[in-house]
């Protein structure tokens, strides 16, 4: 697995999968829950599966709108979910592997498969990411540790998210802009064309990206996507990310 391990991704998939399970139990079910639920019954069966919201679909307004979160969630993740289910059927050992796994050694996937498994998978892992490093923005918190790491590399948490939203601004068509952890231990800003993930090529273990597909954004910012990225960082869940970095550090 180059220069990641298998423990490491590990131990990022373990830490993710407890954050979802702590911040769901923190959170009462809201009034449209039983929508999520609904979509989320719709989704396609394993191996792969779509992971329920958080939040509310509204939770992120006005920031971002309760039918972005909808779509965006229902019906784009679920059809990589769907996808990655389709590419993988005849793959039994596929099958076995996180997403996580199955992006960071595309090179090991049947030539076939691997430009649909680099697509759904990786939309799989990005979207999983996306939804719980964004929280409502009623609870605004601080960055914790990586507050530091954020200040000696790019001056302030500012400056930071100006780096990244100019990366995701000078994303031509579809992508996703990001906060690295590299291989020599310090933070960078990145971009990705599609549903690539930084883990793909040992960029670096991604610690928050922006998705900046259209689909993100279209209905409340139609063209505007610098709007949209100034907005996101009001619902970004910085214990979430703070958690990210801290278990991409302890690779
Ligand atoms: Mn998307």
């Amino acid at each position: 697995m180059s220069n990641i391990s298998r423990r490491g991704l590990l131990g990022l998939t373990l830490a993710a999968s407890a954050g979802v399970l702590a911040e769901s139990r923190a959170i009462a079910a809201p009034a449209g829950r039983s929508k999520a639920r609904q979509l989320h019954q719709d989704a396609p069966s394993g191996p792969f599966t779509l992971p329920e919201l958080p939040y509310d679909f509204a939770a992120l307004e006005p920031h971002i709108d309760s039918l972005t979160m909808e779509i965006h969630h229902g019906k784009h993740h679920a059809t990589y979910v769907s996808n990655l289910n389709k590419a993988v059927a005849n793959y039994p050992d596929l099958q076995a592997m996180s997403a996580l796994e199955l992006i960071s050694n595309l090179n090991s996937i049947p030539e076939e498969i691997r430009g649909s498994v680099r697509n759904n998978a990786g939309g799989h892992v990005n979207h999983s990411m996306f939804w719980e490093i964004m929280q409502a923005p009623t609870d605004p918190k601080e960055p914790g540790e990586i507050g530091e790491a954020i200040n000696s590399t790019f001056g302030s948490v500012d400056a930071m998210a100006e780096a990244i939203n100019a990366a995701g601004l000078s994303r031509f068509g579809s992508g996703w802009t990001w906060l690295i952890l590299g291989g020599d231990g310090k933070l960078a800003t990145m971009s990705t064309p599609n549903q690539d993930n930084p883990i793909s090529d040992n960029s670096g273990m991604p610690i928050l990206g922006i998705d900046v597909w259209e689909h993100a954004y279209y209905l409340k910012y139609q063209n505007k996507r610098a709007d949209y990225l100034t907005a996101w960082w009001n619902v970004i869940n910085w214990p979430r990310v703070n958690e990210r970095y801290l278990a991409a550090r302890a690779v």
